[in-house]
């Protein structure tokens, strides 16, 4: 079982590769994807604002940024385990199915190449429309620490422009996107899958899903894929390949509302499905949950690392998210306590 950090696009620096090999981590996830452009911290998804606009249509990531990002996370004795997530300006019409869609499949296909190229082993990714959405920060952890929380906010439609919670066209008309049904979404996720799996097996990159947070059947009018346990199973029946596989996050299976986390490990586990972990605790299930520290929410997490290793997983946990701990590094010094529980968790459990 290995440890690891996920980095934003902004944080992707030699000081906080240290910082993760120093906290005991021996690899990286990195985002590429520009959410917030700029800004130092990414806030809250709640109902009113987005992650901010990209504009990236047609401008891939190269061979040569992420051959130079790998071997920038090794020089500091860690390994890039994985890129996390798409840049919605790369497939936008692939979710939403529009008239651009046959291009951005191509481009996704070309993505996974230049990774297998660079030596970047797996894709996270999020095949939702809605995406992150609608969570609040306040002092919802032990001790008041800042942290996040999805308290059934008021729904109001997706614009036009906009998909996975950015704005990939601000020039967009005005009005909504109307409904997209589980049936059309479904359909949409096959023809991503049937597509770009064969380039991922080629290239030796993993595809790995992550669940829909808030995990609700459906959210701002559009439905969701993953929002039950069982649900994971669907999405890798769809197309059977070990590039097919699964960015388990743990937090949000934890939020959903049938089913549970030790069920799903059990089930995902021995399969050899699981690419990688988000190893986060929450309390409460939708529509109201609370995002808090790794150790006291409605999970055991001791009994969740025993079970991945009872089933040999062998990859990468990540903290996923933390709350922030009152002080000048909140962020970092949140990751630092997720990441020294984890270690130790393993260590007894002699894992690490
Ligand atoms: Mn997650």
């Amino acid at each position: 079982m290995q440890l690891g950090l996920g980095l934003y696009r902004h944080m992707l620096t030699p000081e906080n590769f240290r910082f993760a090999k120093q906290a005991g981590a021996t690899a990286i996830v990195a985002h590429l994807v520009d959410y917030w452009a700029g800004s130092a911290e990414i806030p809250a998804t709640d109902a009113h604002r987005n992650w901010g606009v990209t504009r990236n249509q047609g401008k891939l990531w190269t061979v040569e940024e992420l051959t130079d990002l790998r071997r920038a996370v090794e020089a500091e004795g860690l390994r890039l385990a994985a890129i996390e997530n798409l840049d919605p300006s790369h497939w936008h019409d692939v979710l939403l199915d529009g008239p651009l869609k046959q291009q951005q499949v191509a481009d996704v296909r070309e993505i996974v190449r230049r990774m297998g190229r660079a030596g970047v082993p797996c894709l996270g990714y999020n095949f939702s429309i809605a995406g992150v959405w609608g969570h609040s920060r306040g002092p919802w952890a032990r001790g008041g620490a800042e942290s996040v929380a999805f308290e059934n906010p008021e729904q109001r439609p997706l614009r036009r422009g906009e998909v996975w919670n950015m704005t990939y066209d601000p020039e967009a008309a005005e009005g909504s996107i109307g409904e997209v049904t589980s049936e059309q979404l479904w359909s949409r996720l096959r023809d991503f899958l049937e597509a770009v799996v064969p380039a991922a097996e080629e290239a030796g990159v993993r595809l790995a899903a992550h669940p829909d947070d808030p995990p609700l059947p459906t959210l701002r009018s559009t439905a969701r894929l993953v929002y039950q346990p069982r649900l994971y199973q669907r999405l890798l029946d769809l197309v059977p390949s070990p590039s097919n596989a699964l960015e388990f996050c743990q937090g949000t299976i934890a939020e959903m509302s049938e089913g549970s986390v030790y069920e799903a490990i059990e089930q995902y586990a021995p399969q050899g499905k699981i690419a990688y972990v988000h190893f986060r605790n929450v309390r409460g299930k939708v529509p109201r949950y609370h995002e808090v520290f790794v150790d006291e929410g409605d999970v055991d997490m001791v009994e969740c690392l025993r079970l991945y290793a009872k089933h040999g997983f062998d990859g990468v946990m990540i903290p996923d998210h933390t709350p922030h701990l009152t002080c000048d590094a909140g962020w970092h010094a949140g990751m630092a306590y997720a990441l020294g529980f984890m270690r130790g968790a393993m260590r007894a459990l002699g894992l690490a």
